[in-house]
């Protein structure tokens, strides 16, 4: 009897020191709990929002520490705000956001900062006087794109000697009140002010798509086909206006024919400016994800951060580029 009372004393003892071990083995891992983050992105609209999304998913993997909450606004702000009330919902660690026009952001990021959620704002900016509605941005500076763009073109075209005769621009805008739109389209009012002879004969929305480019490049065909330049603000709209432009006999290039000018430079793009039918492309350089994920983790440290930042972006000009620079990209 006595022997069996202390096998069942030695058993409860193995159980319990199993137990301890248990809860060790919970607090260790919860040590390495992951980062929960949700990010709010744009849509699909173009290849460059494709890289950029895949970039992303990369630098916040689990392997590297998070669990991303991914949600697509299908390019509607009304979608990105509910998105973001979700995330509060979630009680996620941070919040990154993509937003597709600069405005209607104050109420909403006011909520997020009540509860205490660390917002990083990606790619395109938000307008508000409040400083303290965002921690960190990171992405392009669109107004500095659109400045390369007009400075090459002035030089090309008075390399020409094409400053007196009037030039004739069609000017295909992005997504109207977002940030690459209204700093691209800023770039080039600027220089149609200080150049005379420059004007702009037709001007339409192409929401950064292919399709959409296409339909109200056709449109404008119709009416005139006295065109020396087509100013697009994202390859998309390049690669759809072009095909309109193509369809109806016009040749698309910088000696002679009409001169495509974009931005993005993503693989596609470039190819078609190997080709000459785009002549310069401006990039966007979509690979932000690693720098989101320093953010965080800076953060995480309570280490400084730089709350600003604008990525490096190069251009590329039908008379210059190689298809050695086309395979070395990695969007
Ligand atoms: O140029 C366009 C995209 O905001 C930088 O959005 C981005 C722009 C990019 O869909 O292709």
């Amino acid at each position: 009897m006595k022997k069996s009372i202390l096998l069942i004393v030695a058993c409860l003892a193995v159980f319990l020191g199993s137990c301890e071990s248990a809860v060790q083995f919970t607090e260790d891992s919860s040590d390495k709990r992951l980062i929960v983050v949700g990010f709010s992105q744009v849509g699909a609209e173009s290849e460059w929002r494709v890289a950029n999304t895949e970039n992303m998913k990369a630098a916040l993997s689990e392997e590297n520490g998070y669990e991303l909450i991914y949600d697509d606004a299908r390019n509607k702000p009304e979608n990105q705000i509910r998105a973001i009330r979700t995330f509060i919902q979630q009680e996620v660690d941070y919040i990154v956001v993509s937003p597709i026009v600069e405005t209607g952001w104050t109420s909403i990021l006011e909520e997020v900062k009540e509860a205490g959620i660390p917002v990083i704002v990606t790619d395109r900016y938000i307008e508000t006087d409040e400083e303290d509605l965002y921690t960190a941005y990171i992405g392009s500076d669109f107004r500095k794109e659109g400045e390369k763009a007009v400075k090459w073109l002035e030089d090309l075209l008075r390399k020409q000697g094409r400053t007196q005769e009037p030039v004739r621009i069609v000017h295909i805008q992005g997504t109207i009140g977002s940030s690459a739109q209204i700093g691209r389209t800023a770039a080039l009012e600027q220089a149609i002010a200080r150049n005379l002879n420059w004007e702009i004969v037709a001007r339409e929305c192409g929401d950064f798509t292919r399709a959409k480019a296409f339909e109200v490049m056709v449109e404008i065909l119709e009416q005139t086909k006295d065109i020396d330049v087509v100013y697009c603000e994202n390859d998309g709209e390049a690669l759809g206006a072009i095909d309109a432009m193509e369809k109806a006999g016009l040749k698309c290039n910088a000696d002679g024919g009409v001169i495509v000018i974009s931005f993005d430079a993503t693989r596609l793009g470039l190819t078609y400016c190997l080709q000459g039918r785009i002549a310069l492309n401006v990039e966007c350089n979509p690979l932000q994800g690693p720098y989101v994920d320093e953010i965080i983790k800076r953060l995480e440290r309570k280490e400084p951060i730089t709350r600003q930042k604008y990525i490096d972006e190069t251009q590329f000009d039908s008379f210059t580029i190689t298809q050695d620079m086309i395979n070395r990209r990695e969007y």
